[in-house]
């Protein structure tokens, strides 16, 4: 029990309204792991994998109409609609806890409620955020034991007067049309109910550390990113950092984990994991943005993940794991499509049904065996790449910051920007083709400013402004850069091979915050010369690599208008200094045309 008296009474008032059986404080230990493991089997909402293949591994199916995020559902309940901005689904809060409670209210009757005390971010570091989750859903509170540091030492740190965030997870009946992802911002807490899966329910990922978080980091002067953080190791043994936000399910657990490809290995590069979806990053005392991983595991997209897309991966998922809509076959294992060996010939699908290798519905096609939104829940420390600075309390210096997006045309492979305000811009103006990461039409291109469209906890246009003066504030800051893995042919083939092979990037990103490295001037920001990439042993054609780093001013010209018809969206709130950003952009563009 916890000695914070706003704590007890709380959770007291929650058990009146949601009317579970029984009330169980999760205290993070090895035996409350087992118990509510062996728990979870005997209800069916966990199955055990097969010991000698995955030892203490587990799986589940959430509900077919409840497998990834459901961004048209998610809100933010801040008192004016305008401070959402165009963004954000927006909600009076009023009328979002009296929606959400009418759910709510009695829907945990026959359950137990699980209070799942825990830190964003080590124990104890100034830069950590305690959260509180209750939830009656025993997945989610052994999901959140794998993704979060848990039990008394967070209660503990806590300590009778700590603030914390208010996280409410119901799933009630896992009916759409009565499910509810509300923040309130103002509270700091966090309702939602109707959805037992990942970002819907798993409170300290998207809702605590981004929507949340990054309505604080610009109340407290820092930046809350959904970014991984890696560590690029060189022969001499000096370390540089790097942070990438990349869209949902575009490479970020990849890049995380990348093994050097066989054309750089002479070279002796390292690669250290320190984070894989989420940064905070903060200006440290020698005037550098430093960045922390707040999570303590990995919720990866399952479906291509194989010994050679990323074998850290594979490493990391061997043991103590959890897996969520994939295939599992009748001996206790599981598989999803390009994955690890042959299918199964005898399993179930993710949604419950039989399914072989090769089977067809009525119309012929190919029936998935995974949801392409399947994931995997791991222990970070599992993995064989992680850094041994991952659990540093301040974090690690970054030198590059990097955006990206998945598009088949116009983006380059890289772009580096002309300066910080640039780099906002880049970031500002980035674009994706739609992913099965959340509910929605696959394929469809979107804006996602700095990858955090469906997680920015307050206007947009501010948080452009947030950036832009952090900018100003940082007095060391990192180079901003823009990447795109996603090119493709004329014949829908990538261009490039991605993976492993992004480190030769990453090589070139480095080169140039040290001041060096091969690139032109264009337009859109500072390029590489087709023959500035490492690319010994990759066998790749000139006109691939010249393709690769074209900059086609018709595609930027239509792209520009794409930029106006978006930045109109946010009115007179957008800063100047965006709008300045875009018509320098088409003068540059225009002065390219008269050279
Ligand atoms: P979230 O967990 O949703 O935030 O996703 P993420 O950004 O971590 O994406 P992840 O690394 O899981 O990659 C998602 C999918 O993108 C994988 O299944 C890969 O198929 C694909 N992918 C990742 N990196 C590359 C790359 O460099 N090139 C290509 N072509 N595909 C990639
Ligand atoms: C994402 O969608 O960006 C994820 C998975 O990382 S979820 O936890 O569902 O947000
Ligand atoms: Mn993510």
């Amino acid at each position: 029990m916890a000695k914070n008296l706003e704590l007890q009474a709380w959770v007291s008032e929650l058990a009146k309204f949601g009317q579970p059986d029984r009330v169980v404080w999760i205290d993070g230990s090895q035996e409350e792991k087992e118990r509510l493991e062996a728990e979870a089997v005997s209800s069916k909402e966990l199955t055990r994998l097969n010991p000698q293949e995955h030892p203490g591994s587990f799986y589940h199916r959430s509900d077919p109409n409840d497998v990834a995020r459901s961004e048209h559902l998610t809100y933010i309940c801040c008192k004016r609609k305008e401070d959402a901005g165009p963004n954000n689904n927006w909600m009076a809060p009023e009328e979002g806890y009296r929606k959400a409670g009418e759910i709510f209210s009695g829907s945990m009757k026959g359950r137990a409620m699980y209070v799942i005390p825990f830190s964003m971010g080590v124990i104890g570091s100034p830069f950590s955020k305690i959260g509180v989750q209750i939830t009656d859903s025993i997945y989610v509170a052994l999901n959140m034991r794998i993704m979060t540091r848990v039990g008394t030492k967070v209660l503990e740190q806590l300590g009778a007067n700590g603030k914390f965030t208010k996280c409410l997870h119901g799933k009630a009946d896992l009916n759409v049309n009565r499910r509810l992802i509300l923040h309130f911002p103002d509270d700091n807490a966090i309702w939602s109910v109707g959805s037992g899966y990942g970002g819907n329910a798993l409170l300290g990922k998207k809702c605590l550390s981004l929507r949340i978080a990054s309505f604080l980091a610009r109340q407290e002067g820092w930046l809350a990113e959904h970014m991984l953080i890696l560590g690029i190791e060189d022969k001499k043994g000096k370390v540089e950092y790097v942070t990438a936000a990349f869209p949902s399910a575009c490479g970020k657990t990849n890049l995380a984990m990348l093994i050097p490809p066989e054309g750089l290995k002479a070279k002796g590069y390292k690669i250290w994991t320190v984070g894989d979806d989420i940064a905070w990053l903060r200006i440290g005392p020698d005037g550098r943005l430093w960045a922390m991983n707040p999570e303590a595991g990995f919720f990866g997209v399952a479906p291509g993940t194989n010994s050679k897309s990323n074998p850290n991966a594979l490493a990391t998922i061997k043991k103590n794991s959890i897996f969520t809509n994939v295939v599992l076959s009748d001996d206790g294992k599981v598989w999803w499509e390009d994955g690890e060996g042959p299918a199964p010939e005898k399993a179930t699908d993710w949604r419950g049904k039989p399914w072989k290798p090769g089977l067809k519905d009525a119309q012929g096609k190919p029936v998935l065996g995974a949801h392409p939104n399947g994931r995997f829940t791991a222990p970070a420390s599992q993995c064989p790449s992680i850094s041994p600075h991952w659990e540093d309390p301040q974090g690690v210096p970054i030198s590059a910051i990097i955006f990206g997006g998945r598009r088949e045309r116009v983006a380059p492979l890289v772009i580096e920007s002309l300066d910080w305000n640039h780099g906002v811009y880049l970031g500002a103006t980035v674009a994706s083709e739609r992913t099965a990461a959340q509910d929605g039409k696959i394929g469809e291109l979107r804006r996602d400013p700095m990858a955090m469209l469906p997680f920015c906890g307050y206007n947009m246009a501010d948080y452009f402004r947030h950036w832009l003066e952090m900018g100003k504030r940082i007095p060391k800051p990192p180079k901003i850069f823009h990447v795109n893995w996603f090119r493709k042919d004329g014949k829908g083939k990538f261009l490039w091979p991605g993976f492993g092979d992004n480190l030769r990037v990453l090589e070139w990103i480095l080169a140039r915050t040290g001041g060096q490295g091969k690139a032109r001037k264009t337009p859109i920001g500072y390029v590489p010369t087709a023959d500035a990439l490492d690319i010994s042993g990759l066998n790749m054609p000139t006109e691939t690599m010249q393709k690769l780093v074209e900059v086609r001013r018709e595609d930027w010209e239509t792209e520009l208008e794409g930029h106006k018809t978006y930045f109109d969206t946010f009115g007179q709130r957008l800063s100047p200094e965006m709008w300045k950003q875009h018509h320098a952009l088409k003068d540059r563009l225009k002065s390219a045309v008269a050279a």
